[in-house]
């Protein structure tokens, strides 16, 4: 075998190095195996003689599993090719039907063209509905996360199941019809009985299917749920991967030994614009990235049909020229035809010429890429499900736009809607699609008759693997909430003693964790900020959530509140990973639905690390009709002191009344924050409503009431009376003015009802609002019905039969935005004028105290007694000089520079 020297003298090595390389393929020649051998030896005796030995992340650009290795496909092949083929067809000519009725209405072709394989080998073979456990009691199947939009594909393969009719899949896109449509992505928000997991938003998807399988492994180690071998199969985009999201978590997947987590990257090495990496190759890059955080990696790059010229190639060449070529070049080889691979690829080396000099340029063209040869990817799907010890990442090389002709491979291929009369002609002769030219023209769905073999084939191999897929399915809810007498403690008040409502939550937490029944479902969900809460107690009391328990002697081991982790441990402490807390939380929320379980999340976090960090994950999780409780702690621009601009929130309000489903509140004392997650829980898990709450708690210490009789449904609607003024000062009349507060900025407000009283002689009521966004939601509900109903009775909004008969302007202050109190301008007007001042904190934070802090954004008891006297002085209540010197006399830096835009 003369071809290794000349192996040797191409690749520029010395007439020494030549030599030992050839001494290794003798080794190879001799025993396959040996040559890894003869490799781990050698590098041992370089690193026991100092000589730098780098970890290899990136192997040659060949497939993982080599042909000798491979198992027979169990399949029948033929038919599976068939069915293939005739979901190819009703997913373009749902996508191109669609497009040519309505313009515009947009959909994709091109990727599901390139997934096919990948997802059919899976469908056929892999992807389970059910499982059973040891003791043979029924449990979820496996979790798949789809590429987004992919969807087409798996719409047409429900279609020929008999799932959808041809009416719903006509209506692809047109969901506001008189009949269902269908959603563009996965969205369970829109079609609950089939979605699972909102993936369209790119990078949510695989960072939540991370966090699902390590959440799968929490619920299992708690003893929630059976183990059973279910898989969490992620699908994601070669371009995905460029979200942060999509790779910043994989190390936990390693470091929590996932083997119940698989990705497979579609590498169709484009995204929308263009290529993935033309310059670089993306398997290579993204295996460097998956191997080094410790994940199996498989790359699935050729197809068997290629194998065959490796077979005959005894020079290396091929295996070269593979090397040589970057992603560029392999996205021009499929846009162009057999004659351009042949000149461009094989005719950089004569042997590789006479390699293929039997093939037409036909039979080159259509060289498989592994993504879209069933055998090897089922051989990668096989090894991926049995490996032990950590997450697989299936890397497969396809096709974008495969078999679309002319759209084949286009950097404009992702945009493609439609096909020409001419492709989708060529299309249904390519898959054999038996139906007539005008039928393929106009993109008519079709389905062969349920009895046909490949009909009864699919069915059978859904059977096998225990129904359909996707499949979104929600047990009768049992649960009971705790009633409001559980949380009598809370509602006592403190006794004087002063805390916070976070202490309160806390508190809260730790009783319903000690509850028989509920206490086991809590998720208590932190970022590395447990102590910022006041946490240690509950950590000492249910343990942090640790796998392998705790390997180690934990220094205050010896104190009371230890750092205690456990492998049945409740609580997930994150580590600083907002956007990997919203995954646990996504899971933990949903799986009242994914394990039948109405688990109960709180996710405690810094309020400014919430909406506006990872708001497209709240999206998805509302979308994903997500349930629990988002806590955001240390809210409030000015109760949050110290820390200046980057943590001060007063805007996570404003944010979270953007989700339709987050019911969100801002209590100021713990008795209204036990009503809310007393509600909550009921509304949430014993009425099966699908929503969620976003709640803030502060960090300032004050003593809490016990809650004034009657003042529930006021809590939990947005407001209700507090203190009246006769409370304030004996015999001083009924109130002239109302004066509105929120969060620990109620406390200011009743300082200035008292200032106002007792140095001006003003009397006025105090409102405890708990949320503007309740009532506005309630409020415009209202006002849409009186619009829609012009001769029925006027109904009254809330807000304005709560405040019926109460006189004045309102004075609105809190530690959040103006526009939060702004949005009930509309139903608080009197004579032509509204009645709201709103004050607020909008502009950026500083570090100083709450005394400076509120002076400074204006909501100290100061500045709303001096709005109101301001205000009764526009109005003609009082004489304006007189106001003017109010100001003067309550403090107030009338030519201080405008808060809001310094
Ligand atoms: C966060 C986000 N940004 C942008 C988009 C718009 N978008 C939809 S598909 C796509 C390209 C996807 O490329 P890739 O991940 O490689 O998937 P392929 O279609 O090639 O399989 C883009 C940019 C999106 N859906 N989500
Ligand atoms: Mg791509």
């Amino acid at each position: 075998m003369t071809t290794k020297t000349e192996v040797a003298a191409k690749a520029d090595f010395s007439a020494e190095m030549a030599e030992w390389i050839e001494a290794f393929d003798d080794v190879v020649a001799e025993e396959w195996e040996n040559g890894a051998e003869l490799l781990k030896a050698l590098r041992q005796r370089a690193r026991e003689a100092g000589v730098a030995t780098p970890g290899e992340f990136r192997t040659p650009f060949r497939n993982t599993i080599p042909k000798h290795d491979e198992v027979p496909y169990p399949g029948d092949r033929k038919l599976e090719k068939r069915i293939e083929a005739l979901i190819r067809w009703n997913a373009m000519a749902m996508v191109h039907g669609q497009n040519k009725k309505d313009p515009g209405i947009g959909g994709h072709i091109s990727t599901y063209s390139s997934l096919a394989t990948l997802q059919e080998v899976g469908y056929n073979h892999f992807f389970r509905a059910k499982y059973f456990a040891e003791d043979g009691s029924e449990q979820p199947g496996d979790f798949i996360y789809h590429q987004g939009h992919a969807s087409p594909g798996v719409y047409a393969r429900s279609y020929l199941l008999g799932r959808f009719d041809d009416d719903r899949l006509k209506n692809f896109r047109h969901e506001l019809r008189d009949t269902p449509g269908l959603s563009s992505y996965p969205h369970p928000w829109l079609m609950p009985d089939f979605w699972n997991f909102p993936t369209v938003s790119m990078g949510i998807g695989p960072l939540n299917a991370i966090y699902q399988a390590r959440f799968m492994r929490y619920l299992e180690n708690r003893g929630l749920i059976k183990k059973t071998d279910r898989k969490i199969w992620a699908f994601l985009g070669d371009g995905e991967t460029d979200e942060v999201d999509t790779l910043g978590a994989v190390s936990l997947g390693a470091r929590e030994r996932l083997d119940n987590l698989i990705f497979v990257v579609n590498c169709n090495l484009q995204r929308l614009d263009g290529p993935v990496r033309g310059n670089g190759r993306i398997i290579d890059e993204l295996e460097g990235v998956f191997r080094g955080a410790g994940w199996n990696v498989i790359k699935v790059i050729w197809g068997a049909d290629w194998d065959e010229l490796f077979a005959r190639d005894h020079s290396g060449l091929l295996q070269r020229r593979m090397e040589e070529c970057v992603d560029g070049d392999f996205q021009t080889y499929k846009a162009k035809d057999g004659a351009y691979l042949r000149k461009h690829f094989f005719g950089r080396y004569p042997e590789l010429l006479e390699l293929v000099k039997d093939y037409t340029d036909d039979q080159l063209l259509h060289l498989h890429r592994g993504g879209h040869d069933p055998v090897k990817v089922y051989n990668a799907y096989k090894r991926a499900v049995e490996h032990k010890g950590g997450p697989t990442v299936v890397l497969a090389f396809t096709v974008k736009g495969y078999g679309l002709g002319s759209a084949q491979a286009r950097n404009a291929t992702h945009s493609e809607k439609k096909l020409t009369d001419d492709a989708l002609t060529a299309f249904v002769k390519t898959f054999d699609i038996p139906i007539p030219q005008k039928s393929a023209e106009m993109g008519t769905p079709y389905r062969p008759p349920q009895d046909s073999p490949e009909m009864v084939y699919m069915q059978e191999r859904r059977r096998e693997l225990g129904g359909y897929l996707p499949m979104r399915t929600v047990p009768p809810s049992t649960f009971k909430a705790p009633e409001l007498k559980f949380f009598k403690e809370w509602t006592g008040g403190s006794g004087g003693r002063a805390v916070s409502t976070t202490m309160g939550f806390v508190s809260i937490l730790r009783g319903l964790l000690k509850d028989g029944e509920i206490g086991k479902l809590v998720v208590p969900i932190v970022p590395d900020e447990g102590r910022t809460f006041g946490l240690e107690s509950v950590i000492r009391q249910v343990g942090i959530y640790a796998p392998e328990g705790q390997r180690y002697t934990p220094h205050d081991k010896d104190m009371l509140l230890f750092y205690r982790e456990e492998q049945d441990g409740q609580i997930l402490e994150e580590g600083i990973t907002e956007a990997g807390s919203m995954a646990s939380f996504t899971a933990a929320g949903t799986s009242y639905s994914t394990y039948r379980i109405p688990m109960i999340p709180f996710y405690m976090y810094y309020s400014m690390f919430g909406f506006q960090r990872i708001g497209d994950m709240v999206w998805a999780f509302a979308d994903s009709r997500g349930k629990g409780f988002l806590m955001g702690g240390t809210a409030g621009r000015t109760t949050m002191l110290g820390e200046g601009l980057q943590h001060q929130d007063g805007h996570s309000h404003v944010l979270a009344s953007t989700v339709p489903t987050c019911v969100s509140y801002d209590p100021a004392f713990v008795y209204e924050l036990a009503v809310v997650v007393q509600n909550g829980m009921k509304r949430m898990y014993e009425n099966a409503e699908d929503c969620f709450y976003y709640i803030t708690m502060y960090n300032e210490d004050y003593a809490m009431p016990a809650m004034p009789e009657g003042v529930e449904e006021g809590i939990l609607r947005g407001i209700y009376k507090f203190r009246g003024a006769g409370a304030v000062k004996d015999g001083i009349g009924e109130a002239t003015v109302q004066l509105f507060g929120s969060g620990p900025i109620l406390n200011e407000v009743l300082r200035a009802q008292e200032i106002l009283a007792e140095k001006y002689q003003i009397a006025a009521d105090v409102w405890s609002v708990t949320s503007y966004t309740e009532l506005r939601r309630e409020a415009i509900a209202t006002e849409r019905w009186n619009r829609l109903h012009p001769a029925e009775a006027e109904k009254k909004t809330y807000i304005e039969a709560a405040l019926a008969g109460a006189k004045g302007p309102i004075i609105a202050a809190s530690d959040y935005m103006k526009s939060l109190p702004d949005v009930l301008a509309p139903w608080l007007q009197a004579d032509g004028r509204c009645r709201l001042v709103t004050l607020g904190t909008d502009g950026f934070g500083r570090s100083d105290n709450r005394e400076h802090l509120r002076r400074h954004f204006e909501v100290n008891a100061e500045s709303i007694a001096g709005a109101t006297l301001s205000r009764l002085a526009r109005e003609g209540k009082i004489k304006p000089k007189k106001a003017q010197a109010a100001l003067a006399e309550l403090g107030l830096d009338v030519e201080a520079r405008d808060p809001a835009r310094t």
